[in-house]
């Protein structure tokens, strides 16, 4: 199966990571949604990353769909089974979600829109909304640590971990690494690991 899109979007990297954690063998296409358009609209006309082209053909896209049909495959996953566990991994995940969401709109609103029709009270709004998310997650990290090991890696790490880099790498002004110590200290953490460093995101 071959999985494509770009390592610098968080949805396709989460996918990826997690797809090598969950020991899939798959193939890699890094076609850009924005600079090969064209190309990316070959494989799936919707032109969203990440996209799952299945071994059977069946176009697959939103990461978090392609992680649920990749645990499916394998018969397991990187969320926990016991139900408060699940809750705290289901909390960190979503708001690591909405994080690389709001990180996103900052993004295409600078560099998408031209500066004059630029929305101050829109930028405004998300990056209120980027801070809190990732205030909420450094709350839940201090709350509960996450596993910084490959074999004990949640979907909350994996997802924390990737939010937390790609708004560094995009926003870095959106978000000081002082002020989420625990976050910026788990991500390095995680940003070491084999199945981190083999899908990097630059
Ligand atoms: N909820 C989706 C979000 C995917 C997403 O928005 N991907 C961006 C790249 S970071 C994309 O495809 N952008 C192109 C577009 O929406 O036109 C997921 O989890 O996969």
């Amino acid at each position: 199966m071959q999985l494509v899109g770009m390592l610098d979007s968080p949805y396709v990297r989460r996918a990826a990571i997690s797809l090598r954690l969950l020991g899939l063998a798959f193939e890699h296409r890094p076609v850009s949604v924005f600079s090969t358009f064209e190309q990316f609209r070959a494989i799936n006309p919707v032109v969203k990353a990440p996209t799952l082209v299945c071994d059977d053909g069946t176009v697959l896209m939103d990461s978090t769909l392609i992680i649920d049909y990749a645990e499916a495959l394998v018969g397991r996953s990187l969320m926990p089974a016991e139900v408060v566990r699940r809750q705290c991994a289901l909390r960190i995940t979503g708001l690591a979600l909405a994080a690389c969401e709001k990180t996103v709109q900052i993004v295409y609103e600078h560099n998408l829109r031209p500066a004059e029709k630029l929305h101050r009270p829109w930028l405004d709004r998300v990056q209120g909304q980027l801070v809190a998310a990732y205030a909420a997650l450094e709350k839940e990290v201090a709350a509960m640590p996450l596993p910084a090991d490959e074999s004990t890696m949640t979907q909350a790490g994996v997802s924390a971990a990737v939010a937390w880099s790609f708004t560094q790498l995009m926003a870095p002004e959106a978000i000081a690494p002082a002020n989420f110590p625990l976050l910026a200290a788990y991500a390095a953490r995680a940003e070491s690991l084999p199945a981190f460093q083999t899908l990097p995101q630059v």
